[in-house]
C-alpha cells in the first residue's frame, strides 16, 4: 500500500509506537525554534534539565515578538536569549532579522526534517515540506535535551487543489475557504496534506501562507510535498543542497479527502472576531476602513510585498486610512529595497514598521476606538489588537490594498483592472549578518540575566483529594489570548511568572487574579475547544502558579491541553456536556481517589458540594501523561526518569 507524505516522514523519525490513527507515537526531533515571548521560559526549563549543549541537529532562537522596547524588560530578555544561545549551541536570530517562521523558511527549513517550535504557527515550515509542529516551551526544552516528542497519531486529510487561482484571488483565500468550511475546531486531531494538480502554481511562500493558517483550523500541522517549486525556492536561497524530493505515493491512503477548485474561489474575508467567520468580500457593502495592516507570518513574504508595491505604485491613500506594513524578514526588506519596490510602498504613504510580529500581537498600532482594521494576519480575536472594541478583519494583501485605496472593504477583482504577474527572484539577497552561530568557546560565555528574568516556578504533584471552588466559568472557543493576554503592556512580563499571573483572564474578568490569590487553589470550567490559538505555555504556567488544579471543559485545543498536562494541571472533559449548564462560578467541587481512574482511563466522579450532585468527567491521558501529572509536570517527570 502506498504511503502519504506524513507517514513517510514519521516512519523515518519513529522512536516508539505504531503509525496507527489515535495511538501514541514518539518521534525524533531534528530542529527546534523558539521566539522571544516563549523562548525565555523554554531556555530556563532547558537549563533546569541540566544538559550542556543542545542535542538537536539545529536549534534557533529568534527575537521577533517583543521588539518594542518601552522599558528595560524586553531588552533584558533579548540579552539573556543571545547569551544563552551562544553558550548552549543555539543559533541566534537578532531583533530586526524577521519573524521566526519567515526566516526559518528562508534560511533553515529542510524538506523531510522534523521541526518543533514554541509558537503555534510553526507549521508554516510545512510549506517547504517539513513536519513542523507547534508546542509549549517546555516540550522544546525536552526536545533540545534530546528526548523524543510524543503525540497521538493524528488523522491525515488530503486537500486536493485543482484549477488555477484567478487574478487577485490568492493563497490566503484557499485557507480562508477551508476555515469557512471546517471552522476553528475542524482541524483538531488532524494533519492536512496538500496535493493535486494545482500545487505547481503555488510558490513556497504561498504554500506557507496556507500551512501557517492551518493553525487556525486547530490542526496539528499542514504540509506540502517537496517538488520542483521547493527546489527553485531553495536555489533562490542559495541552499540547493538542502533539497530532497518528497511526495506522497500515487496510491497513498488518507482518512479524508477535501477538494478545492481554485477557479471558483473568490476573495474572502474573516469578519470579527474569529478566523472562521468567513464571507465573500463582495458581500460586505459599505464598510469604511480606518486601518490596514500588511505583514505577520502569514503574509509578509517577497511575493506579498511586491504585490502590495505594484498595486500601490503611484497611488494615494484616503486621509482617514492608516496603512501599516511590517515585512516578514530582513531578506524580504533588502530584496524589495534593492529592486525598488520599497520606494513604491513608501511613496504611497504607507507606514513601514520593523521586520517583526508587531501589530499582529498587539505590539503597537492598536486601532482607534471602535475602528475597523483590515489585516493580512491570521488571528482576529477580540482585543488582540490592543483595542477591545476594534473590529478586525482578516484578508489577503490584494484585498487589503484595494480596501486601503478605496477607503472601504473592497473586492480587488473588480477594483483593479489589469492582472499583475510576480515571479520570485532567481536569487534573494542573502545576508545573514543578523544570524549568530553559537560560540566556539561556550565555557567562556556568561549568561546575562537582568531583573526581568525571574526564577522558574515549579509545579507540585497533585494531591489525591482536591476540594476547591470554580474560579471562573467561560464559554466555547476561549483562546489563550483570553486566558493570558499579550500586547505591549503584558508581553514584556513573559519571563516573570509572578508578575504576568496578575493578568490571567484579565480581559474576561479583571477580578480573577484577586479571587484566585485569595482562594489559593481552584478550578476552571470551559466550553468547547478551550485554549485554542497560541502555544503560549504561560496560559497554563500562570494558572498553575495561581493554584489551578484542573480545567473541566467540553473539549480542548491540542497545544493548550498538552501545556496543562506539562504543568501538572488536569484537563478533564465532561462525559455529559449538558452538566456544564448546572455548574456556576463559586461552586465548590470535590474530586477524590481519582489516580486509579486516571491510570485506567475510566470516568472520574466529581461532587458538586454547593449544589449536592455528582457528575462525571474523563481525562483521556496516555500512561506517560498520567505519570507526568503525578510527578507534578513534565520537568519533574524528565528529571526523575534520568
Ligand atoms: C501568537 O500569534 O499568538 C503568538 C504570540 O505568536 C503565540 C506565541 C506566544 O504567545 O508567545 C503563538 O501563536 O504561539
Ligand atoms: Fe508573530 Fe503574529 Fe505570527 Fe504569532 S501570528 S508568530 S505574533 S506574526
Amino acid at each position: 500500500m502506498g504511503k502519504n507524505l506524513i507517514q513517510k516522514i514519521i516512519e523515518k523519525h519513529l522512536v516508539h509506537g505504531e503509525i496507527k490513527k489515535g495511538s501514541e507515537i514518539a518521534i525524533k526531533i531534528d530542529q527546534t525554534l523558539t521566539q522571544d515571548a516563549t523562548g525565555t521560559m523554554a531556555y530556563l526549563q532547558f537549563e533546569a534539565i541540566g544538559i550542556q549543549k543542545v542535542k538537536t541537529e539545529l536549534s534557533v532562537s529568534y527575537v521577533d515578538h517583543n521588539t518594542l522596547q518601552t522599558g528595560f524588560e524586553n531588552a533584558d530578555d533579548h540579552r539573556f536569549l543571545r547569551t544563552f544561545a551562544s553558550k548552549y549551541g543555539i543559533y541566534f536570530s537578532a531583533p530586526g532579522n524577521g519573524i521566526c517562521h519567515q526566516v526559518h523558511l528562508e534560511r533553515f527549513g529542510i524538506p523531510g526534517k522534523t521541526l518543533l517550535g514554541s509558537d503555534s504557527h510553526t507549521p508554516t515550515a510545512g510549506g517547504i515540506g517539513m513536519l513542523a509542529i507547534g508546542v509549549g516551551g517546555l516540550e522544546i526544552a525536552t526536545a533540545m535535551a534530546g528526548y523524543p516528542f510524543y503525540i497521538n497519531m493524528p488523522e491525515i486529510v488530503l486537500v486536493k487543489l485543482r484549477g488555477k487561482l484567478r487574478p487577485y484571488v490568492s493563497a490566503k483565500d484557499i485557507i480562508l475557504e477551508l476555515l469557512r468550511r471546517l471552522t476553528v475546531k475542524g482541524g483538531v486531531g488532524k494533519i492536512f496534506e496538500y496535493g493535486g494538480e494545482a500545487l505547481k502554481e503555488l510558490s513556497v511562500p504561498e504554500r506557507a501562507t496556507i500551512t501557517n493558517m492551518g493553525a487556525e483550523l486547530g490542526a496539528t500541522t499542514s504540509i506540502f510535498p517537496s517538488d520542483e517549486v521547493t527546489c527553485e525556492f531553495l536555489k533562490a536561497e542559495g541552499r540547493e543542497k538542502d533539497f530532497i524530493r518528497l511526495t506522497a505515493d500515487n496510491d497513498a491512503q488518507y482518512d479524508e479527502v477535501i477538494d478545492i477548485d481554485l477557479d471558483s474561489l473568490e476573495p474572502l474575508i474573516a469578519c470579527p472576531h474569529s478566523p472562521d467567520n468567513v464571507v465573500k468580500v463582495k458581500e460586505l457593502k459599505d464598510i469604511s476602513v480606518d486601518q490596514v495592516c500588511i505583514g505577520s507570518c502569514t503574509n509578509s513574504s517577497y511575493k506579498d510585498l511586491v504585490t502590495v508595491a505594484k498595486l500601490l505604485k503611484g497611488k494615494k491613500l484616503p486621509q482617514y486610512v492608516s496603512l501599516v506594513i511590517s515585512p516578514g524578514s530582513k531578506q524580504v526588506m533588502e530584496t524589495i529595497s534593492k529592486e525598488g519596490y520599497l520606494n513604491d510602498i513608501i511613496s504611497s504613504g504607507a507606514r513601514i514598521l520593523e521586520n517583526a510580529c508587531g501589530p499582529c500581537i498587539g505590539m503597537g498600532q492598536s486601532p482607534a476606538s471602535g475602528a475597523v482594521s483590515l489585516r493580512t494576519y491570521n488571528r482576529n480575536f477580540e482585543g488582540r489588537s490592543g483595542t477591545k472594541d476594534a473590529k478586525v478583519y482578516l484578508c489577503s494583501p490584494e484585498v487589503a490594498v484595494a480596501s486601503a485605496l478605496a477607503g472601504r472593504i473592497t473586492d480587488p477583482t473588480t477594483f483593479f483592472k489589469e492582472a499583475i504577474v510576480i515571479n520570485l527572484p532567481e536569487k534573494f539577497v542573502i545576508n545573514d549578518n543578523l544570524i549568530f552561530p553559537p560560540s566556539e568557546n561556550p565555557e567562556k560565555v556568561e549568561i546575562i540575566r537582568g531583573p526581568n528574568i525571574a526564577p522558574l516556578p515549579v509545579a507540585k504533584p497533585l494531591e489525591e483529594r482536591l476540594e476547591a471552588s470554580v474560579l471562573i466559568k467561560v464559554g466555547d472557543n476561549i483562546t489563550t489570548d483570553h486566558i493570558m493576554p499579550a500586547g505591549a503592556k503584558i508581553l514584556p512580563l513573559r519571563s516573570n511568572i509572578p508578575a504576568i499571573s496578575r493578568y490571567v483572564f484579565y480581559s474576561v474578568d479583571e477580578n480573577f487574579y484577586e479571587r484566585a490569590k485569595k482562594a489559593g487553589s481552584g478550578f476552571i470550567i470551559g466550553g468547547e475547544n478551550y485554549g485554542q490559538g497560541s502555544s503560549r505555555e504561560h496560559a497554563a504556567l500562570a494558572p498553575m502558579y495561581l493554584g489551578i488544579k484542573a480545567v473541566i471543559a467540553k473539549s480542548f485545543a491540542r497545544i493548550h491541553r498538552s501545556n496543562l498536562i506539562n504543568f501538572g494541571i488536569l484537563p478533564l472533559v465532561f462525559v455529559n456536556p449538558d452538566v456544564f449548564g448546572s455548574i456556576d462560578n463559586g461552586d465548590i467541587l470535590v474530586i477524590s481517589n481519582y489516580f486509579d481512574s486516571l491510570s485506567k482511563n475510566e470516568e472520574i466522579r466529581i461532587y458538586n458540594k454547593s449544589k449536592d450532585f455528582d457528575f462525571y468527567v474523563k481525562a483521556n491521558l496516555t500512561s506517560r501523561q498520567v505519570e507526568i501529572i503525578k510527578s507534578g509536570g513534565l520537568l519533574n517527570f524528565v528529571k526523575r526518569s534520568d
